[in-house]
């Protein structure tokens, strides 16, 4: 069997590079088309079997289109910032610069060794400061044009990585890497305003003649267009809480309205702050996990508060509010009206909470008796026990008659609503490009002028601490603009 001097096959490919310069990217302004290959990995040690697979598929189609008279561009790019790399190097002792950079090194000398076509004078690095620079611009252009924000948003709190996770890094509740039960905290983070382009990326789906439809529903469901209205309801009780206002998207079953269910984060808690009961309630809710899908799989629980709300159709009916754990706080208004004859997850709740179910819509092929049974029923039919609204196709006809009907009260209006949420930018440790805003003495924000960019990551970094390493960097932090002090 043959085997590979892999010395000898390296030796002779430096060489083919280095006196032909074969792979050097120059272009050539006679050829016509221009082609574009890109690869961008995470520098996390050695290059492994998937890495091998993904390159090579990239090396043929660039062999292939150079063959054919392209121009080809075929550069590298190294994914080198990001929280593994803090940890590694906490680990080892090492500052994450070094580790990266030795990871950098080692996977460049594996990809050339398997000589594939790849041009390293077109070489970036996502930690160097020549590139995050450009990052730091564009952050300061969306800033400049309100693309960019900052709110207070419940998190997805990692107490052992101090860090903040997204839905799908929390596994059973606990976080994917340090296997900690994540907490839910609020903190004031920084959001592209994604949102606002909810409608135009639905439609330009519509563009993408090639891509798979599989692929398109998924980016469809992703956005998650809504159609409905937002209703105001009355609330009366010992607090002081006038109106309580939900989304739905079927208003049409406001007659098999049993309870409005408010999420534990809703304004109303602030109540309750003080409630021990409540905060145990709370603290049962964060076990089920945070994500839609550990929420609707999950035990429907509830905290009944002494507040009742008042069906806007049938204004002699009150029913009870509760803190619920299925209600999201960052969807609609963190509140929902419950008719549990019609959905899945108010029925649940009613059973356990012993509430009423009562049955508004019935089956096509049904008579005006039916009775859900066992579970809801969320079909299309015939509305039913719902006055004024009986007879009516539903949801069709119904959602936009009863949409009217509020709208002429002044109860609800109509509302489009979209699952996609903006998109946090996490920056509570070290080792991630900086965000180039400052703060005054009283919090006020201000951008880093743009003559004063690169905001450079400090390289002497004291790993050790618990939290941001960067929080006892004092000397870095404390900047002085126009002649005044921000941090
Ligand atoms: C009452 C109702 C009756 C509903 C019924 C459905 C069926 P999509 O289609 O995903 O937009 N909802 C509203 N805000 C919520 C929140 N913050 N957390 C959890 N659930 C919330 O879902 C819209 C429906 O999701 C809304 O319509 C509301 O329940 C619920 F027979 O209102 B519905």
């Amino acid at each position: 069997m043959e085997r590979y001097n892999f010395k000898e096959f390296e030796h002779k490919w430096q060489k083919i590079w280095e006196e032909k310069k074969i792979f050097q990217t120059k272009i050539d302004k006679n050829k016509k088309k221009f082609y574009c290959l890109e690869m961008f990995p995470y520098p996390s040690g050695k290059i492994h079997m998937g890495h091998v697979r993904n390159y090579t598929i990239g090396d043929v189609l660039s062999r292939y289109k150079k063959l054919k008279g392209f121009n080809v561009l075929h550069p590298m790019g190294w994914d080198a910032f990001g929280m593994p790399a803090e940890n590694a190097a906490r680990e080892n002792n090492l500052n994450p610069k070094d580790w990266t950079n030795r990871n950098i090194e080692t996977m460049k000398n594996q990809l050339k060794k398997l000589g594939l076509s790849i041009d390293w004078s077109r070489e970036i690095s996502t930690c160097n400061e020549d590139y995050y620079k450009h990052q730091q611009i564009f952050f300061l252009e969306l800033f400049e044009k309100g693309l960019v924000y900052r709110k207070e948003n419940y998190v997805n709190w990692d107490p052992v990585d101090e860090t903040v996770l997204a839905n799908e890094q929390v596994i059973d509740g606990k976080g994917w890497r340090s296997g900690a039960i994540v907490e839910r905290k609020k903190l004031s983070q920084w959001f592209f305003n994604i949102s606002k382009f909810s409608q135009e990326l639905l439609d330009g789906l519509e563009d993408l003649k090639k891509w798979p439809n599989k692929v398109k529903t998924m980016q469809k469901n992703w956005i998650g267009k809504s159609f409905g209205c937002e209703i105001n309801f009355e609330i009366e009780g010992e607090l002081p809480v006038k109106n309580i206002k939900c989304f739905t998207t079927r208003p049409d079953t406001l007659f098999g309205f049993s309870f409005l269910a408010l999420s534990v984060d809703h304004e109303v808690s602030n109540f309750y702050k003080n409630n021990r009961e409540f905060l145990k309630f709370k603290e049962e809710c964060s076990k089920t996990g945070t994500t839609e899908e550990a929420i609707a799989v999950g035990d429907k629980i509830g905290f009944k508060t002494s507040l009742f709300a008042k069906n806007p159709l049938k204004p002699d009916q009150m029913v009870p509010v509760y803190f619920a754990n299925f209600v999201l706080m960052d969807y609609g208004f963190g509140a929902v009206f419950g008719c549990p004859g019609h959905d899945q997850r108010d029925y649940d709740f009613a059973k356990k909470y012993n509430l009423e179910i009562k049955t508004v819509v019935r089956p096509y092929d049904e008579t005006d008796e039916f009775k859900v049974n066992k579970e809801a029923y969320s079909g299309p039919g015939i509305l039913i026990n719902s006055d004024f609204l009986n007879g009516q196709k539903a949801p069709e006809q119904s959602v936009i008659e009863t949409i009217k009907i509020l709208e002429k009260r002044k109860i609800g209006k109509k509302r489009i609503n979209y699952r996609l949420k903006d998109w946090g930018v996490s920056r509570q440790r070290y080792w991630g490009c900086p965000i180039p805003i400052v703060y005054d003495k009283d919090g006020n924000v201000k951008a880093v002028p743009k003559e004063m960019l690169p905001v450079r990551l400090p390289d002497d970094i004291n790993l050790s601490v618990k939290g941001n390493p960067l929080d006892s960097q004092k000397e870095w932090k404390e900047v002085n603009i126009d002649g005044k002090k921000y941090t």
